[in-house]
């Protein structure tokens, strides 16, 4: 017991401050890292705060019995020829509430694809109780509707649910029972192609385990199980709801179910502290980018638009000669626009030029006129097709974008740092005490 209570940390505490820390950093409406992220074109998901644990077997196997347990308050209604009918979800929250299957889709994002499941959506609750025993503050159950075989009709596509479901959830509990049920046809298919997508997700537990008549009846049971599935090394604890009325001798490793919990919310923490580290990188790298991209965009702009200037002062200049071509052929044009003064004025300074113009065939002067009025237009033009540059982004963008880079660089990689060191100190406190 010694280090967890002498680094005073508490595990729950330490993964729950961990996961809110985190879906703070991700989420915060003006400095959160998704904000951040779109400022750079980047989409950003935040971290959930809970790991869903789905619980699946046959009828009556004890599904929402375990999870009363766990929470321990009577949240499902357990028992009965019809048991649970629908997919509820159970979860910690700071008031006793009931969703129906809308609200619920609001609440949890990520099961929105189910609403597409044709008439599902009147099957799914959510319930919301105030209990935070054990791990229920970092845990959401998805309770399932018990497995048959035969002519029982579900409303909905059961299977396919509980399929698309087992991709979400982070634990996926499969219930047997040692009486009749433990092989239904269902559950097995189901539980197979779960095994083969999530092996990893996917836990057996030996349920009601008090009411095998004996070891020999469990150890049947387990046998026939694991030959129904095809798996050897087959590892299935036996747990039943302990009963102070009725005591059993069985062996319950009841205890081993919130072991697994535990690793997987533990497994989640380690997770999104990594993803965490990973997208602080990514996010610099892209606003670091961006910055740089938009120097460059800043040179090259500079450079066309010199070229631009350079075109249009050429294309004045051809302009003007245009105007003293056309001028000497148009002499009262001149006479007009100049003022006899004025007339005066040019001829002082272009009387030579005026005079090798007159010398040329009226014709070539024609000619002439016309090639340097296209060149003026032309030149013109392409003037101002190069004056339309990329866009840049203004000084406050970019002081905006500086200070995003400083914030996640100086602000949210040392928390990361801090809560890093926040969860592996409980890491090592959990070992000690182990
Ligand atoms: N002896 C014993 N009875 C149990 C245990 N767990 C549940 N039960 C009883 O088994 C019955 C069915 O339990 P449920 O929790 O409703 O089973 P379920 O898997 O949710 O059933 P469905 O919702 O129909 O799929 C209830 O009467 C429970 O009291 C257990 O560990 N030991
Ligand atoms: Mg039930």
């Amino acid at each position: 017991m010694k280090s967890r209570y002498a680094l005073n940390v508490d595990p729950k505490c330490c993964n729950e401050r961990v996961l809110n820390d985190c879906h703070q950093m991700y989420t915060d409406s003006d400095r959160g890292l998704i904000t951040i992220a779109q400022s750079v074109g980047m989409t950003l998901l935040p971290p959930r705060k809970k790991i869903t644990v789905m619980l699946i077997g046959g009828h009556s196997v004890g599904k929402s019995s375990f999870i009363n347990w766990y929470v321990e308050e009577h949240i499902q209604k357990p028992g009965g020829a019809i048991g649970t009918h629908g997919f509820t979800f159970v979860t910690s929250g700071c008031k006793r509430t009931s969703l129906t299957g809308k609200a619920t889709f609001q609440l949890y994002p990520q099961f929105k694809q189910f609403q597409k499941v044709k008439g599902v959506s009147e099957y799914i609750s959510t319930e919301i109780c105030t209990s935070r025993q054990k791990q229920f503050s970092l845990v959401t159950f998805v309770d399932t509707p018990g497995l048959v075989d035969g002519d029982m009709k579900y409303p909905f596509d059961v299977d396919q649910t509980i399929l698309q479901l087992g991709d979400v959830c982070d634990l996926i509990l499969v219930f047997f029972d040692p009486i009749g049920q433990a092989l239904c046809k269902r559950t097995l298919n189901i539980v197979e192609q779960l095994k083969v997508k999530h092996g990893d997700r996917v836990n057996f537990y030996l349920s009601k385990a008090d009411e095998a008549r004996g070891e020999s009846d469990r150890q049947k049971a387990m046998m026939q199980i694991a030959q129904e599935l095809g798996i050897h090394d087959f590892d299935m604890p036996t747990i039943y709801i302990p009963n102070p009325n009725k005591p059993s001798r069985c062996v319950n490793q009841i205890e081993e179910v919130c072991h697994t919990i535990q690793k997987t919310i533990d497994q989640t923490v380690q997770n999104t502290l990594n993803t965490l580290g990973k997208d602080c990188e990514v996010i610099c790298e892209a606003v670091i980018d961006t910055l740089n991209n938009d120097r460059l965009c800043y040179k090259e702009n500079s450079s066309v638009c010199n070229l631009s200037c350079a075109l249009t002062l050429l294309g004045f200049s051809v302009m003007l000669l245009f105007i003293l071509f056309i001028s000497n052929i148009y002499w009262e044009f001149l006479v007009v626009l100049l003022s006899a003064y004025g007339i005066e004025t040019l001829l002082l300074y272009l009387d030579p030029f005026m005079r090798a113009l007159d010398s040329l065939p009226m014709q070539i002067q024609l000619i002439i006129c016309g090639f340097l009025m296209q060149l003026s237009v032309i030149l013109h033009i392409l003037a101002y097709l190069l004056f339309n540059s990329k866009p840049t982004l203004s000084g406050k963008q970019k002081i905006e974008l500086q200070e995003k880079l400083e914030y996640v660089q100086e602000m949210v990689k040392p928390k990361k740092k801090k809560l890093h060191v926040i969860y592996h100190q409980q890491s090592i406190g959990d070992q000690d005490t182990d």
